[in-house]
């Protein structure tokens, strides 16, 4: 067994105090002479030290962070039995693209353990190559690029060589965020390629344009057994859709709550009238019947920002969408002229077209022109909850399931049954006053459907 020996770092030019920003060994590792042990960084420049010789790696002395000069000792190595001939100078950055480029050429003796990693890192673009008077200073490494100290410890923690590295400052691209597929997830530039293109293909990807920082890449098979399916259509058009809306409408979700006890037991009595008909009134019909009220009572509520959010375009029509729950996703038909409709047709065609969704049978047509948006959650369940605006309608309305609750009425608790009702709306067009008042308006009229008439 050959005698361990100390590996100290060599000349590293005039500095005195360098900083270990990358330990890229160790202990047990096997390396061949000129693999890269470490990587410093001064204020000027970044460094690879590389191993003098090839062997395996029994202890590392250094770690991040440490302030390191000529002579510190860098690791122990056992040597090869044939180890290489030592390698006298830091490798610079732009020497490390230098060797790069060739390592494709055949070597007369290839090291045992070359980086297969680096072999496959294609040269960077022109603007990421260093300027040959930089390659010519021995021990000093390239000059700085403009950008070289605005370097961050995020960055400095990255597994990358200093030519990837300055690759990903030119691009602004943060090191953290970037698969490595190198050698022990060493990243190449053509990962950084990578995440850059994906970048730009996905500009709605969470975080993307918004300057926080994007959902990282999770292997969630580390934690338990899983399984992957792919998304339905709809599924991925509603999520692109929705992630729109809510990034880009300031929402406020008004609640408020409807004495329904009256409408019920009319509703009730309805569908008893009307039940060889082949028709059943739900809540949802009268909602549209009493948004088209309040849709009338405030028109701001049925008016779109224009695209330069300069303008209100107020409509004199009356559309209204309804949320369909199908087992393939959300999605919301469009019920037109709501105000020219009897409640029976209401039924019906809200019938109609919530099968013809979940039968995939509604057309692209069906689903565009709304005012404002109906969201019913109370055939499920719950107490109130925050619906996402409908862009480019302004509210959207959400009603969750009734209940009978105890009513304080004229010196006593009378039990009512009493509707929940979270109106979202967009807030750069309406104000909170009026999200309460449309809502005050909305339970008035549900409380006594005979002002649906007024
Ligand atoms: N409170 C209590 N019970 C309610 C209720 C409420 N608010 N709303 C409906 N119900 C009852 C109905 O009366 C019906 O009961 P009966 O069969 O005893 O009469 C039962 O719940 C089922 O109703 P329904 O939900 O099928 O029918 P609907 O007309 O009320 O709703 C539709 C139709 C298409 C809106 C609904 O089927 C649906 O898909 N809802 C889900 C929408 C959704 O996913 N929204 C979330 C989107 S996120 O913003």
């Amino acid at each position: 067994m050959a005698d361990v020996k100390d590996v100290p770092v060599p000349d590293i030019g005039d500095f005195d105090s360098v900083e270990v920003i990358e330990v890229l060994i160790s202990p047990g590792d096997t390396i061949a002479a000129e693999d890269s042990l470490i990587t410093l960084e001064s204020d000027k420049a970044s460094m690879e030290i590389p191993a003098p010789f090839g062997g395996t790696v029994k202890e590392v002395k250094t770690q991040v962070g440490d302030s390191v000069a000529e002579g510190d000792i860098i690791c122990t190595v056992e040597p090869a039995a044939e180890a290489s001939a030592p390698a006298e100078e830091p490798t610079t950055s732009a020497e490390t693209e230098a060797s790069t480029a060739s390592a494709t050429a055949p070597r007369a003796e290839p090291a045992p353990a070359a980086e297969p990693a680096a072999a496959s890192e294609p040269t960077p673009p022109a603007q990421a190559q260093l300027p040959e008077e930089d390659a010519a200073r021995p021990g000093l490494g390239p000059k700085p690029s403009p950008t070289a100290h605005i370097d961050s410890e995020r960055q400095r923690k990255a597994h990358a060589s200093p030519g990837v590295r300055r690759f990903a400052r030119e691009l602004g691209v943060d090191l953290l965020q970037v698969h490595g597929s190198g050698r022990k997830g060493r990243i190449l530039y053509e990962d950084v390629k990578g995440f850059v293109k994906k970048s730009l293909e996905a500009p709605a990807a969470a975080g993307a344009g918004l300057g926080v920082a994007p959902m990282p890449e999770i292997d969630f098979s580390e934690f338990g057994e899983v399984e992957t399916k792919p998304l339905t259509k709809i599924n991925r058009l509603t999520g692109q859709n929705l992630h729109r809306n809510w990034v880009t409408i300031p929402h406020v979700t008004q609640f408020d709550k409807a004495d329904i006890t009256e409408l019920e037991s009319f509703r009730k009595q309805l569908n008893e009238e009307q039940k060889d008909k082949g028709v059943k009134v739900t809540l949802v019909s009268f909602l549209l019947k009493a948004c088209v009220s309040a849709l009338r009572e405030f028109p701001r509520f049925n008016s779109s920002l224009d695209a330069a959010g300069e303008n209100l375009i107020f409509k004199k029509y009356f559309h209204i969408g309804v949320a369909v729950d199908t087992p393939d996703g959300l999605v919301v038909p469009v019920i037109r002229d709501v105000d020219r409709k009897s409640l029976i047709e209401l039924a019906s065609e809200l019938m109609e077209v919530s099968q013809a969704a979940r039968d995939k049978k509604l057309s692209p047509k069906q689903m565009k022109g709304g005012c404002l948006s109906i969201s019913s959650l109370g055939g499920v369940g719950g107490t109130a909850f925050t619906p996402i605006v409908n862009a480019p309608e302004v509210a959207i309305l959400g009603v969750s399931r009734a209940s009978m609750e105890p009513v304080y009425q004229d010196g006593e608790f009378v039990p009512r049954l009493i509707l929940p009702l979270s109106l979202s709306y967009d807030h750069r067009v309406i104000d909170g006053a009026d999200g309460a008042r449309f809502t005050t308006f909305l339970g008035r009229l549900l409380s006594d459907t005979r002002r649906m008439l007024l």
